[in-house]
């Protein structure tokens, strides 16, 4: 049963950690919307009427940030397109400025359950109640672990970022812009550390009772 209000949780952690697999589970269980950052930027490069899809193409297969702007866009427009008001964000923040803006000030319930995310001051002169995300998951992973399943899945995944080039390159932005987001978080005690080595069963053996606590 889904729990009454609404409930934000970032799912964050390396490439290949098991974010995309235990939101599946998740979903599966609990009812959230799962929405990956990285799943909304490849159709959006996949749109042929998108203005952005050659810039979010090179981006990625480099392994870098997208723009802030573009991912919050697309994260903004598909929560306010659903009609339900529990959401797993996976793959974002990824880096401090973006965690800074969207923690406690940029999530914004507007009226009849439709929400916006906004990047900048504007966000002070809203009348609006602040949604804080209710918790961060940090799918923590062995980095030969993580590069070991993604080169697996690039036999067949068709990702462009899923070969060793971009892998490492992947990495290195991962430690050197995302892991001070979880940090950042700690510091809040929001963050709930699950280490994800195991199968995926047993992974989610752990983070489940997280998901069931939230209705108590
Ligand atoms: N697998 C999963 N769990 C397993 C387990 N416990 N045991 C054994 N195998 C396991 O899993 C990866 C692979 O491992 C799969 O084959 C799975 O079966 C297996 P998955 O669940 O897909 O892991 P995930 O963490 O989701 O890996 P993903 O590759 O999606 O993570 P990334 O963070 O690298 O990718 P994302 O799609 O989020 O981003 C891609 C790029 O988009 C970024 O590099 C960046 O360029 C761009 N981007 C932005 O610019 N901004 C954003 O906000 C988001 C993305
Ligand atoms: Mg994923």
């Amino acid at each position: 049963k889904a729990p009454e209000g609404t409930i934000v949780i970032f799912v964050l952690g390396g490439p290949g950690s098991g974010k995309g697999t235990q939101c599946n589970k998740i979903v599966k269980d609990f009812g959230f919307v799962h929405l990956s950052a990285g799943d909304l930027l490849r159709e959006e490069q996949q749109n042929p009427n998108s203005k952005d899809g050659d810039l979010i193409k090179t981006y990625i297969k480099e392994g870098k940030i997208v723009p802030t702007e573009i991912t919050v866009k697309l994260i903004s427009k598909k929560m306010q397109e659903s009609k339900s008001n529990i959401f797993l964000i996976d793959g974002f923040p990824r880096k401090l400025d973006q965690a800074e803006c969207i923690s406690g000030v940029t999530l914004v319930p507007m009226a009849f359950q439709h929400y916006r995310i906004t990047t900048g001051a504007d966000i002070w002169n809203l009348d609006s109640e602040v949604v804080e995300p209710h918790f961060i998951l940090f799918l923590d992973c062995d980095k030969e672990v993580m590069k070991q399943r993604l080169l697996k899945r690039g036999e067949t995944s068709g990702r462009i970022d899923d070969n060793i080039e971009t892998i490492e390159k992947r990495f290195k932005v991962f430690e050197e812009e995302s892991l001070p987001v979880i940090e950042y978080f700690g510091e809040k005690e929001k963050v709930h550390r699950i280490p994800c080595t195991e199968s995926p069963d047993e992974v989610y053996l752990k983070i489940r009772p997280l998901l069931e606590g939230l209705n108590k």
